[in-house]
Order: structure tokens, then C-alpha cells, then sequence
């Protein structure tokens, strides 16, 4: 499981709202508690040290930081803070004169998926959800961090991770620079089983004793979730007719990936359920309607055991899939299937006879005695016609383009349909020859 990516979100929650459905609350901390008295965190919570590092996390109301003109707090007035409150200014800060910083965790979070279990929704029965059950949960807070801004380190560093503190989903340092502003992180869907047990862990570390007279870190609403429904395939490769497409893929015969929400099961395993919505599939490509759960990778996937392409073509459509708790996920997607021989030729041109616009003192050239022989004789070595940019000259070979005055032409060739090779390099060539009068 990759933790070290993280979605942070400012403006982008409706948007995932819409392509995964609302996601469900099955664990949440508001720090809203009126025992124990402030600045205790409430019960559960529990606070490790880093070395020897002071420990400056607690709980603060907004009323403490009077002077800091903070924005509103996500819930109520309470949140979760790494600093402490100078009475007099009703400022924050972590100056300890030394390395302030300290780790503070979660309660152990026991994960009960019969939380997530909509009672409307008849499709997944509590009874079905055994010890063990899967599902993808994600981890929700909001952030507040104002710390010193120095880009040439990490200092001052503040991260969130659920057991491996070398793969947490969020991190900033003093790289990032601080925003007097809440936002809210949203970490990859994280694979869990029902009745798992998970911690949060967010730790605060300063480095070193300089530049701490800042406000530090304010949290809030901590919530886990089950995450919403996701294809995470961004693209199919092209396809090429005779060639089977199982190899283009990666890995080798996985066409689609798709995370989050809660799986159905039948007798094979856990799946979700997955259908065409709309748009065009290219014959015999065989997209399954239930992606199964694969565990090892951490994702449901859509597995084909061979597409040998016969014609090409470009299609798209549109994959719409579906968990257990009726959250729905769409993509749409291009695929081209290439002709065999595509990248070789797809236009050659040799006769000239038809389609090309010719103008100056571009012609078609059909014999080869009507090659100019003035001022030299012009041997193209070219099969059949050619296009010359010179004049005629009656019966005669063609010569020169003197014309008295400046001349110029254009040698155009017929549209040529190329998006059969989308994602493809296109490169021209033509033969050419030079002289003194002509082009061949
Ligand atoms: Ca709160
Ligand atoms: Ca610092």
C-alpha cells in the first residue's frame, strides 16, 4: 500500500463527492469534548516523545489564541494544537529555546464496517460483514500549520501516518510554506479489514531550536472513512490488430484498477460491480462486469486473458462502477487500435495524378523525357511521375523557372487521416531533387 501519496484538498472535495459517492463516517474526533479540561486531549489520545523533545501537543480553544485572528475552527472551538498560548498576547508559539517536537497518536481505532452499512440500503446485511471483511477506508483532517518558511531544509516538519513513520500521507516542512488558512487532507484509500485495529499518528518535529516563535499546528475533525469509489487506470495503451493486447498492458493483462468503497462477495471473492455506461467497446474486448478484489495489490482489478485486435479502429466509452454500498465511480476512455503495418506507411504518394494542389509553376511531371535537360540533365530516379516545380515547355523537356520575376508555389498534398495513430510519432519524408530548374 503507497501512503506516501496524499490528495490535499482545498476546492476538490464536492468534486470527489460527485465521482465517489459521500463516503461514510465510521470513526470521528471532533476534540470537542468538555472532559477532560483543557489542555488535556481527550481520552485515548496518547503522546510519545521524540528523543528528548518537549512536548507541546494538547488542546486549545479558540478563545486562547485570541490574538492570532484565526480563521473559525472546522467544529466548535476546539482543535487539537502543537504550541502553547502566551496569555498575555493570546499568540502561540513552540519556542522552547531547544528541539521542540513530539509525536501524539490516536486512540487504537477498532475499523466496524457495520458503521458504513447504510440501514436503507438492503444490498450489503450487517450479518454479512464477518471479521476480516474488507474494505478501503481513508483518513480525513483538517490542517492548520504556520511554521518558519525555509526551503534549503526540512525543518519544523509536520506529518501524518497510520504505522510506518517513513510512509506517511501527508508531510510539509519548511519547504512548504505555511497558509493561515485550514485545509483539508484526504489520504489514499488505505485497504482494511473489518475489525482491524489502526492508530493515527501526527508528529511534530522542529529539528532544531531556531525560528519556532510561529503558531504551529492546529487539528481537527479526524475521521475515517471509507473511501470513495475510484478507477485509478488514467489511460489504455493502443492496441495493434493481430498483436495481442494482453502484453501492451501493466501489469501484463490488468486493463483496469479501481480502489475504494466497500466490495460485494460471491463464491470466486470480493468484487464490485462494473458496466459499459455508454460509447463503443471494440469487438470481442472483453470487460468484465465484476472486478475482483486483489489483495496483494491493494485494488480491485478488470483482467482480460487475451484481445487479438482484428481491424482498427478508435473507440470510447464510458465504465461505470458500483460498490456494495451503492457508491458509483465513472471514466471514460479512448482506445485506438493501430492497423498492423501502421507505423511503416500511412500515405505514400507516386503517381501525383490526383488530390494534390499545385500552384506557381508546380506540375505533375509524367514522363521522364519531359524532364528538364537544361540546364542539366535531370535523372529522378523516381518510379513513374513526379511533381517538378519548373516551366513546361510545349512538347519539349520542361527548363528553368525563370519567369521574369520573383515565382513562388505551393505543392500541397490531399488530407491525409492520421488519427488512427493518435499517440503515434509522425514523421514526413520525400525524395527530393535540386538543380538549377526542378524538384522531383
Ligand atoms: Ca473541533
Ligand atoms: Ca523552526
Amino acid at each position: 500500500m503507497e501512503r506516501g501519496k496524499i490528495l490535499v484538498l482545498l476546492g476538490l472535495a464536492v468534486v470527489l463527492a460527485w465521482a465517489g459517492g459521500l463516503g461514510q463516517t465510521i470513526w470521528k474526533e471532533t476534540f470537542e469534548a468538555s472532559t477532560p479540561e483543557l489542555p488535556k486531549l481527550p481520552s485515548g489520545w496518547t503522546t510519545s516523545a521524540i528523543g528528548t523533545a518537549k512536548n507541546l501537543w494538547g488542546r486549545v480553544d479558540i478563545a486562547q489564541l485570541w490574538g492570532e485572528g484565526l480563521p473559525s475552527f472546522p467544529s466548535g472551538t476546539k482543535a487539537a494544537y502543537f504550541g502553547k498560548v502566551d496569555k498575555a498576547t493570546g499568540k502561540g508559539n513552540y519556542d522552547e529555546g531547544t528541539v521542540a517536537g513530539k509525536l501524539y497518536t490516536s486512540p487504537a481505532i477498532t475499523i466496524d464496517l457495520k458503521k458504513a452499512v447504510d440501514p436503507k440500503n438492503p444490498n450489503l446485511p450487517p450479518s454479512e460483514i464477518v471479521t476480516g471483511y474488507p474494505a478501503f477506508v481513508e483518513i480525513r483532517f483538517w490542517s492548520l500549520r504556520e511554521v518558519e518558511y525555509y526551503p534549503k531544509g526540512e525543518y519544523d516538519i509536520t506529518k501524518a501516518y497510520i504505522d510506518d513513520p517513513d510512509q506517511p500521507f501527508w508531510l510539509k516542512s519548511s519547504k512548504d510554506k505555511s497558509q493561515r488558512v485550514w485545509e483539508q487532507v484526504i489520504s489514499d484509500p488505505i485497504l482494511v479489514a473489518h475489525e482491524d485495529e489502526i492508530t493515527i499518528n501526527f508528529e511534530f518535529d522542529s529539528v532544531d531550536g531556531y525560528s519556532n516563535k510561529y503558531l504551529g499546528w492546529l487539528i481537527d475533525d479526524v475521521e475515517v472513512r471509507i473511501a470513495s469509489l475510484r478507477i485509478e487506470t488514467e489511460f489504455l495503451p493502443s492496441a495493434t490488430v493481430n498483436d495481442d493486447y494482453v502484453g501492451e498492458l501493466s501489469p501484463v493483462g490488468v486493463l483496469f484498477t479501481a480502489t475504494g468503497g466497500v466490495p460485494d462477495e460471491d463464491n470466486t471473492g470480493y468484487f464490485i460491480k462494473a458496466r459499459v455506461i455508454s460509447g463503443t467497446v471494440p469487438p470481442r474486448l472483453d470487460i468484465k462486469d465484476k472486478w475482483y478484489l486483489d489483495t496483494t495489490a491493494e485494488q480491485y482489478r478488470c483482467v482480460i486473458t487475451s484481445w487479438i485486435p482484428e481491424s482498427p479502429g478508435e473507440y470510447e466509452f464510458t465504465i461505470e462502477i458500483e460498490d456494495a454500498l451503492d457508491q458509483k465511480a465513472r471514466k471514460t476512455f479512448k482506445l485506438v487500435v493501430n492497423p498492423e503495418d501502421a507505423i511503416s506507411s500511412i500515405f505514400t504518394e507516386t503517381e501525383f495524378s490526383s488530390g494534390w494542389e499545385m500552384t506557381g509553376l508546380w506540375h505533375r511531371i509524367e514522363e521522364e523525357d519531359q524532364l528538364p535537360e537544361e540546364p542539366r540533365d535531370v535523372k529522378t530516379d523516381a518510379e513513374g511521375p513526379v511533381a517538378g516545380y519548373c516551366k513546361t515547355n510545349g512538347d519539349d523537356p520542361d527548363r528553368y523557372y525563370d519567369t521574369g520575376d520573383r515565382t513562388f508555389g505551393y505543392l500541397t498534398s490531399p488530407p491525409i487521416d492520421v488519427s488512427l495513430y493518435a499517440g503515434s510519432m509522425l514523421c514526413v519524408g520525400f525524395r527530393h531533387w535540386r538543380g538549377d530548374g526542378v524538384k522531383g
